[in-house]
């Protein structure tokens, strides 16, 4: 039988385990990326390992997150990671060189290698065939450590596509057809393999574009095969010695199929507040928009702002409308200006935003009350956008453009602008004074925002406390750790902490804590798919920090599950999810025998106030367990 693409990469970087679909497996990795909202926590946990760099064949450090800088906290961060990446050997991408995914995609992605970043949108670089992971910052520290990736083997579903895409169709719409399908819990373990006849009709960049929001579907992450397109990509990127030509074999078997027609599609767009919420534009033609931003690492690409801009060309953006533009990198921003793209979009009435994250994390450009922002972007989760009560749409850049000079959600076809000459670039400007190569002869600069990364006790013998909050489906890391106006507090634990689900129960740090204090473990009572989205660590790390030592859920989300392990807390799922709706919010709760519970695997949660017993399943591998017990990986590699 032929082998798919991911296994085919993933046979040649087995280090430990049996390559069969559900085992505990793990993987050498090629290449790590972070970026500084993230990185910070990843560096110092690297650093705590006590080596002198990095064993991995290259890492990357990018500053893309905490650009906005309101005080010193992000420019004291940008100032330990520069001189950390130097010290350490690490690359370090300047803030202003652009959005981690799109920078790397351009100068450092390579098909048939892998990549582990501590964000989760790192899977973009599946766009160009590389099997690209995101994961925590410690998982990452480990992997620039030369310590294998763990991961479960997991099931492949091919995604057929056949045709191809009609003029103001564009690979946002694949994607959200692909969520409409699959939609945003339930497919842990799993990896999309895009093969077809339409795979090459669509560039790297557009592959990427998909492969990037595969990871709103909770996906280890989505592969493009590697191929003429591929090739010339590279090659217009001065890289052509990295192609390899790379695919699954004709008679590889694949754990499900879907097909999409690429010819019948139509623009689509993701409803609030989940990239799940799929209608189609027919639907909502005529809404009235308030603001429309064109960039994050989904959108951001040449072609993408190339195409935004003939649309705009010719027109002025409506008088109600508020149009902000973030180029995905410098490249990208270089190649606008100099083909004169730039001018027309600040010619239409665009406002040119920093090659950054920015509006996506909730960073600036939060919309007004009650308003609709259309966005190029791939996450609408609730108050991300730092305005809770506004209404958010993921679309593509040309309904984006065509909405803004409307001023209403506008079907792009519409539109009376010719697009079927913007072709890729023969060759992009390349220009790599932006980053910054070791030299090992930096002192490691700490400003007073940066603390320790906090490890966690062992497991006691006795885990007794209370169901500290209840939540209920698809609680995301935006609820449990806000980003937005909190990003600068990622390296201060204690401060971040005071904000753990701030948007769902401002009062549950102080409560937490008082518990804590008492010498009590705390609990999270969550649904179904807790934990989905980002990679933030520190949406284990701040719960640890307060107490929280297990959380109770319906299903958890893989990262956050990883996380959870990585900082000891016991990740528990309901054997029947009946048992949900038995446990209130306050209830008294005791893990029975817990040390021992471990080793099986089975654990009993005693609710004292309602006087029954709740079968509980631990979610974690051999090795995690192992973690668990001494209280999170931290403490079993310092050891
Ligand atoms: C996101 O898009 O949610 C982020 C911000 O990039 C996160 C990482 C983070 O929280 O720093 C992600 O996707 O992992
Ligand atoms: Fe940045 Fe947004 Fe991409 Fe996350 S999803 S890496 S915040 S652009």
């Amino acid at each position: 039988m032929g082998q798919t693409q991911c296994y085919k990469i993933l046979s040649g970087h087995l280090v430990n385990g049996v390559l069969e679909k559900g085992e505990s497996i793990s993987i050498k990795i090629d290449q790590t990326l972070t970026q500084d909202a993230t990185g910070t926590m990843a560096y110092l946990e690297f650093e705590s390992l006590g080596l002198d760099k990095v064993r991995n064949e290259l890492a990357v450090s990018y500053v893309d997150h905490n650009t906005v800088q309101v005080g010193f906290e992000n420019a004291d961060d940008h100032e330990y990671l520069r001189t950390v990446a130097d010290k350490k050997g690490v690359i370090y991408s300047r803030a202003g060189n652009g959005i981690c995914h799109q920078v790397h995609l351009e100068r450092f992605s390579k098909p048939g290698k892998t990549l582990l970043g501590s964000d989760s949108h790192t899977p973009t670089a599946g766009g160009i065939g590389s099997f690209a992971a995101g994961a925590g910052g410690l998982d990452v520290a480990l992997a620039m450590a030369g310590i294998p990736f763990s991961i479960i083997a997991p099931r492949v579903v091919e995604i057929r596509l056949h045709g191809a895409l009609r003029p103001f169709v564009s690979a946002k719409d694949v994607i959200l057809k692909v969520l409409e399908k699959f939609g945003v819990k339930g497919n842990v373990n799993t990896v999309f393999e895009y093969t077809g006849d339409g795979v090459k009709t669509l560039s790297v960049p557009e592959r990427a574009t998909i492969a990037n929001m595969g990871a709103e579907c909770g996906v280890t992450t989505s592969l493009f095969p590697s191929d003429e397109n591929t090739k010339a990509f590279l090659e217009a990127q001065g890289r052509g010695e990295d192609y390899i030509p790379l695919s699954a074999d004709p008679d590889a078997e694949y754990d499900d199929l879907y097909e999409i027609d690429l010819s019948a599609l139509e623009p689509l767009a993701a409803c609030p507040h989940s990239p799940g919420n799929i209608k189609k534009v027919s639907e909502l033609e005529g809404m009235a928009v308030n603001q429309v931003l064109i960039g994050s690492c989904t959108n951001s690409s040449y072609m993408d702002l190339k195409k935004a801009a003939a649309i705009l060309k010719g027109h002025h953006i409506a008088p109600t409308v508020s149009l902000g533009v973030a180029p995905g990198s410098r490249e990208v921003l270089l190649m606008i200006t100099e083909d004169g793209t730039l001018e027309t979009l600040i010619k239409a009435g665009a406002r040119i935003l920093e090659s950054a994250c920015g509006f996506c994390i909730g960073n600036h450009q939060s919309p007004g009350t009650d308003s609709v922002s259309l966005r190029t972007s791939n996450r609408n989760f609730y108050a991300r956008s730092g305005t809770p009560s506004a209404n958010l749409y993921l679309v593509s850049p040309e309904i984006a453009a065509y909405s803004a000079i409307t001023g209403v959600f506008s079907d792009p076809r519409k539109s009376d602008a010719d697009i079927s000459e913007i072709k890729m670039p023969e060759r992009f400007i390349i220009d790599d004074s932006m980053f910054i190569k070791p030299t090992f002869s930096l002192d490691i600069k700490r400003g007073p925002n940066i603390g320790e990364p906090p490890a966690n006790t062992p497991l006691p013998e006795r885990v007794k406390g209370h169901a500290v909050i209840k939540v209920g489906d698809k609680i995301t890391t935006d609820h449990i750790m806000p980003a937005g106006a909190r990003l600068k507090y990622r390296s201060n634990i204690p401060r971040y902490a005071e904000f753990v689900f701030e948007s769902v129960d401002p009062e549950f740090s102080k409560r937490s804590s008082s518990y804590r204090d008492k010498g009590e473990s705390g609990f999270i009572i969550a649904g179904a798919s807790y934990g989905q989205g980002s990679s933030r660590e520190h949406a284990a790390i701040c719960p640890m920090y307060l107490g929280i030592r297990a959380v109770c859920a319906v299903s958890i989300e893989r990262i956050h599950q990883a996380n959870l392990c990585n900082f000891g807390i016991l990740p528990l799922i309901f054997r029947s999810e009946e048992d949900y709706k038995k446990i209130d919010q306050g209830d008294e709760l005791e893990l029975v025998s817990p040390l021992e519970s471990l080793e099986s695997g089975e654990f009993i949660l005693h609710d004292i106030t309602k006087n029954i017993d709740i079968p509980m399943e631990l979610f974690a591998s051999e090795e995690q367990k192992k973690m668990l017990k001494v209280g999170g990986r931290l403490n079993e590699v310092r050891k």
